[in-house]
């Protein structure tokens, strides 16, 4: 247990009374963390841009365009569903995808942030992250990882084959698309559709990752009313930055009934207090735009922060939760992974169900308490076919 943790439950939290717990955490990394995403005042309409065969005959895929309007303007972007050919209402798994179909140039990083982060850095965590980023250095030059959400249908990263297999729709989202992914171009024209002023002053106005949750709400808000999907079994994936963003989507958004939380790190499932690697201050130096302006202020302070991220977690309680890490990923720090998720399995236990154990589950194996689940992968930092595997069993064990 790390030191200073924050109780997940106030003097009077029962299992009644759970679901007003769970929203406090949610107001708090809205002004902590992620910033405010808007409630209300916006339209979400989807227009089927075609409908084809897919996958030789097994499937059917659609293709939309997903516009959000908001008094005389709108933004859109677009997701790609991909049906089993089947009578019944189907399960569905929504990717919020951080791989884009081509590669795009992101501005380098602020120097003076890094500037600033260097000299601000305990000799501690300089010297505990230097063999962590010699060893991301040989994979600098690697070209990025793309995806085509309407073709590739074997990738690794989103295995439309296997969902499909399973009996589950696939659908996809460039997260891009809606805000890329680049300090310089915040806010996008999507973004751009909600201006506000109050939270920007109080430092609340949200960033990248807020608006990317927000986009993947307004895709549910389009799955929730096809004909051929179960409303009340939609699953929400997501890998590194996605999967963080994945997290806060299903934190505030309670249509998602089960997350899969991959490589999540810093910001994720991680807690924060005593992390290695990656940490508050680095991931606001990093990329200031991901999150709303508070949020630098626990830069090497996080045993100040009000809130930890077990909390985020424990905000998707009672519904499914399954996180993973990966053994040699020690950027986002695996027993902080852990840890997070542990904690928040407290959470499960008051509302009835059980806690995960204190060890977690040697490499390659699974741990699974009512309706948190966690993984360990031998391997570093990524989204594989085993990963899915053990997504897919863990949606199959509990019919979602
Ligand atoms: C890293 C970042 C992590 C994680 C990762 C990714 O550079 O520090 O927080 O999100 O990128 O998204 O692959």
């Amino acid at each position: 247990m790390r030191d200073n943790l924050p109780n997940l439950f106030s003097n009077n939290t029962t299992e009644k009374n759970w679901n007003e717990r769970r929203i406090q955490f949610v107001e708090m990394f809205e002004k902590y963390v992620f910033g405010m995403t808007p409630k209300t005042g916006f339209e979400t309409c989807a227009s089927l841009l075609y409908e084809e065969p897919a996958l030789q005959g097994k499937a059917r895929r659609e293709y939309y365009r997903i516009e959000v309007k908001k008094e005389q303007a709108s933004a859109s972007f677009h997701m790609c569903l991909i049906l089993p050919c089947v009578e019944e209402k189907v399960p569905v798994v929504l990717m919020i995808s951080n791989h884009d179909k081509c590669a795009s140039k992101a501005s380098m990083p602020d120097s003076n942030a890094v500037k600033k982060l260097l000299e601000e850095a305990t000799p501690e965590w300089l010297a505990q992250i230097e063999p962590i980023t010699e060893a991301q250095k040989s994979n600098c030059d690697k070209a990025p990882e793309l995806l085509d959400i309407q073709r590739d249908e074997q990738n690794e990263y989103w295995p439309v084959n296997q969902i499909i297999a399973s009996g589950r729709a696939a659908a996809a989202f460039y997260a891009a698309e809606v805000q890329p992914d680049d300090r310089k171009q915040f806010p996008s024209e999507f973004t751009a559709l909600f201006e506000d002023a109050e939270a920007k002053e109080k430092g609340q106005y949200w960033g990248t990752l807020g608006v990317w949750a927000f986009a993947a709400s307004r895709v549910i808000d389009v799955l929730c009313t096809h004909k051929a999907i179960d409303p009340k079994r939609i699953s929400l994936a997501g890998h590194s930055r996605g999967a963080k963003t994945a997290l806060w989507c299903a934190a505030q958004d309670t249509r998602v009934n089960s997350v899969l939380v991959n490589n999540s790190g810093c910001t994720g499932a991680a807690i924060s207090r005593g992390k290695k690697g990656e940490n508050v201050a680095s991931i606001n130096a990093f990329f200031p735009h991901w999150f709303c302006s508070n949020y630098a202020q626990y830069a090497w302070k996080e045993n100040a922060m009000p809130f930890d991220q077990h909390m985020l977690l424990a905000a998707v309680a009672p519904r499914l939760c399954y996180v993973t890490s990966s053994t040699k990923d020690m950027w986002s720090d695996p027993d902080a992974e852990w840890q997070g998720i542990q904690e928040a399995s407290k959470a499960w236990k008051l509302v009835g169900q059980e806690e995960l154990p204190i060890q977690p589950p040697a490499a390659g194996h699974t741990v699974c308490a009512g309706n948190v689940g966690y993984h360990r992968r031998e391997g570093t930092h990524g989204l594989t076919m085993w990963d899915w595997e053990q997504f897919l069993n863990f949606l199959d064990k509990h019919k979602a």
